[in-house]
């Protein structure tokens, strides 16, 4: 594989996106961002915004080729609707790689209401077909990677370590031989979002069998942190930090929380175990991935792309004792076990040479800092989760109700 790839980029705009991006172009790789910039939207839509200030596309790549003589290409496409400028567009760049990060990816966004559920499914479903089927249409070989979840396995506590991808299964045939077979980790989402991404596997099944297509799909868990090596370089190119209920992921907001003093909202008994990443290794994986595509031998390579896992609780505790913040155990708005126990197996990533971040490594206050230099921007009101996963949860302001501890 060249060293220098064309990369085409899609959610390159986003909060994974970008930083990737920009790492990627760092390290000599010919990069286009494709977005169609929907996220954005979405904040005017919710009245929310991202905790720091991010620029607009325009001023991001023109401060990242002012600070480092490196060119990004943009291209303003839906992927999901927009086909024809899609083809267009790949057809010129003929790209080795292209990275999707360019989905809907908020659960408690995919819950709020039918309009949303259909609007995820929509986009996610179709976003992800229309990339592999242009590829196999304008007869390109890149190497697909795509951003999956953690969540596709759900959280059943059933004492597994859990696999990258494929669970052995040990059949008895005709003659009582015990026959074994790998299967696809049979899956069990957690929300419409996490079910596009179980049904973006079986699109990637389809088509490396039968297009040959080498995909890598790498199943991440919740990513923390906000800043990268590269992101830290100038002002204009500060990554975005979501608080707000929809987007906020658990650990980001309570940092932010802390920051801003607001309780720290445990939903539940705060007994959900969850798999954890730093966006700065986010972006080295991503590179990895890159620089090792999968044989074509019509299987998916599915990596799990985490570093840890914490208890909800634990993670409350160790911010609340560290910053004196209040924790509140509030009513949850998902439907969801009260405890689980998670064991997920990285061999992957560790043995291409991941050195992963963990919690213990001072980036906590890293993030709490960008979150105190912008806490102003903070709007209140957005911190609390309404959206409810069933129409029985829906008595309105759900995370406000909570209890001290
Ligand atoms: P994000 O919402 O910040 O970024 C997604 C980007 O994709 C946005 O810029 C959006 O405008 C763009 N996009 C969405 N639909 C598009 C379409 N139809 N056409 C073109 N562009 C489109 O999300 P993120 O946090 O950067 O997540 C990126 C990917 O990583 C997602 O697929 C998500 O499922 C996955 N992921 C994220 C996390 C996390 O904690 N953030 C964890 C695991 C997996
Ligand atoms: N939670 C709280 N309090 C909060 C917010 C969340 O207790 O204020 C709990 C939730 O109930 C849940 C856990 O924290 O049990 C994680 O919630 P989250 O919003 O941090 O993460 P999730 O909804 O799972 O989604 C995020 C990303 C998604 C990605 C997923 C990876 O938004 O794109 O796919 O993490 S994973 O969780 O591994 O599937």
């Amino acid at each position: 594989m060249a060293q220098n790839q064309n990369i085409m980029i899609v959610g390159g705009d986003g909060f994974c996106g970008w930083p990737t991006a920009l790492h990627l172009s760092q390290l000599g790789h010919n990069i286009t961002i494709v977005d169609n910039l929907s996220r954005r939207r979405i904040d005017e839509e919710l009245g929310a915004d991202s905790l720091t200030p991010i620029a607009s596309v325009e001023q991001r790549l023109a401060a990242w080729k002012e600070t480092t003589g490196h060119v990004i290409g943009f291209a303003k496409i839906d992927v999901a609707h927009e086909y024809e400028s899609l083809v267009e567009l790949m057809s010129m760049l003929r790209p080795d790689t292209i990275i999707h990060f360019g989905e809907q990816r908020a659960a408690p966004y995919s819950m709020k209401s039918v309009s949303q559920k259909r609007y995820t499914v929509d986009n996610n479903i179709s976003g992800t077909h229309n990339l592999l089927a242009a590829s196999v249409e304008l007869g390109l070989d890149p190497h697909f990677v795509h951003l999956g979840t953690m969540g596709v396995y759900g959280y059943d506590d059933d004492g597994l370590e859990i696999p990258e991808g494929y669970l052995p299964v040990y059949v008895p045939g005709d003659d009582k031989q015990i026959m074994k077979r790998d299967i696809l980790y049979p899956t069990n989402p957690g929300s419409v979002y996490h079910l596009t991404k179980s049904m973006d596997q079986l699109l990637f099944q389809f088509y490396a069998k039968n297009d040959r297509l080498r995909i890598t799909d790498l199943h991440q868990g919740i990513v923390w942190g906000t800043q990268t090596e590269e992101t830290k370089l100038d002002e204009r190119l500060i990554n975005r930090f979501d608080y707000d209920g929809d987007y906020g992921t658990v650990l980001n907001r309570f940092l932010m929380q802390a920051v801003v003093g607001h309780p720290l909202t445990v939903h539940g008994t705060g007994g959900q175990t969850r798999a954890f990443i730093h966006i700065q290794d986010t972006v080295k994986c991503l590179a990895l991935a890159v620089a090792n595509p999968p044989a074509r031998d019509g299987k998916v390579a599915i990596l799990n792309q985490m570093t840890e896992t914490h208890s909800v609780r634990s993670l409350a505790q160790l911010i609340a004792k560290t910053s004196g913040a209040r924790v509140a155990y509030v009513d949850n708005p998902r439907n969801e076990a009260a405890e689980n126990d998670l064991r997920v197996s990285n061999r992957t990533f560790l043995s291409l040479g991941l050195n992963p971040i963990t919690l213990a490594e001072g980036l906590l206050d890293e993030t709490q800092q960008v979150a105190a230099k912008y806490a102003r921007r903070c709007k209140r009101d957005m911190i609390p989760c309404v959206s409810t996963w069933t129409d029985n949860q829906r008595p309105g302001l759900v995370c406000q109700a909570g209890r001290a501890a």
